[in-house]
């Protein structure tokens, strides 16, 4: 398999994998600005062996950098929330600075790591994502490169700007470059019947019907999370799973529980329609 379809000008037939790495798997959510270190260059490791053979994009979430200064300026309320010019650079730093460390880990187990800055690639409207430059995307790709952006501000048609989530840009991003999956990785196995930090007995379950009954979800959203919890996350992989692309969550803190997703084995939650 080569690196370099597009030089070598081959078509490309290698599935597309979307990873989404989740702030809570990254970083500990319940801090400020807290890397979880050994667990993104273990994520990196298990992304490396299967790089060139899977074409991935890394898409990954705000945790305890994006979502505190968003939430400290109420910024997922767009021009309403008067907040100064100062707060939406505050905010695209934070999110510029957890992506660099992601992007170093990548980079240090020799993966062609390339940073994209989502409010330049995107647009929103009434707070949802309206736009995403997938060709851009798919440009990286065809060079041979990991392209890794994030959850983020964008500007929006209707508030001026609001918050987008990493999983509403993952779902739009596998949709139109016709994605095979998508992988969410959490700090958790998989949904369970109830949230698993709050109830130790809760249950996992394998295969979650996302229009079935509403998730039980005790702990999130809490003020610091701008996007939502769980909940949201299942409610934005609908259209994904109406196009045919898998939709699994696994656990970050566990080592090989992704590589095993990117295996196609049956770990975490399978999320169907
Ligand atoms: P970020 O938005 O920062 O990227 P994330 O994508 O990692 O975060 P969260 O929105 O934090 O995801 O959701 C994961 C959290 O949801 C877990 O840490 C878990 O404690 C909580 N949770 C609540 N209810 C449930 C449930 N029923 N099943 C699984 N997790 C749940
Ligand atoms: O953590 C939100 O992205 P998410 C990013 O994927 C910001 O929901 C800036 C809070």
């Amino acid at each position: 398999m080569r690196w370099n379809q597009r030089k070598e000008g081959l078509s490309d037939s290698r599935p597309l994998v979307i990873i989404k790495l989740g702030g809570s798997a990254i970083t500990i959510k319940d801090s400020y600005f807290a890397l979880r270190k050994e667990v993104i260059s273990g994520i990196s490791d298990e992304i490396r062996d299967f790089f060139p053979e899977r074409r991935m994009i890394i898409v990954h979430g705000g945790g305890s950098f994006g979502h505190p200064v968003a939430a400290l300026y109420s910024l997922q309320n767009g021009k309403d929330s008067n907040a100064p010019s100062m707060a939406l650079s505050d905010v695209e730093d934070a999110m510029m600075r957890l992506n660099r460390s992601i992007i170093e880990a990548l980079r240090a187990v020799k993966l062609p790591a390339f940073p994209v800055q989502t409010a330049a690639v995107s647009r929103a409207k009434e707070g949802r994502l309206e736009a995403v430059n997938s060709a851009f995307f798919s440009e990286l790709l065809s060079w041979g490169l990991l392209p890794v952006c994030y959850g983020s501000l964008v500007f929006d048609n209707t508030m001026g700007y609001s918050i987008v989530s990493g999983d509403n840009i993952s779902v739009a991003l596998a949709l139109k470059l016709k994605a095979s999956s998508i992988i969410f990785v959490s700090d958790v196995d998989g949904i369970y019947d109830s949230d698993p930090k709050v109830h130790p007995g809760a249950k996992l379950i394998r295969v979650y019907h996302a229009l079935g009954s509403s998730l039980k979800e005790d702990r999130v959203p809490s003020g610091k999370d701008v996007t939502g919890g769980i909940a949201n996350k299942i409610r934005s992989v609908v259209p994904a799973l109406s196009a045919g692309i898998e939709v699994r969550i696994v656990n970050g803190l566990k080592r090989g529980q992704l590589s095993s997703a990117l295996k196609g084995e049956d770990v975490g939650t399978k999320v169907v329609i």
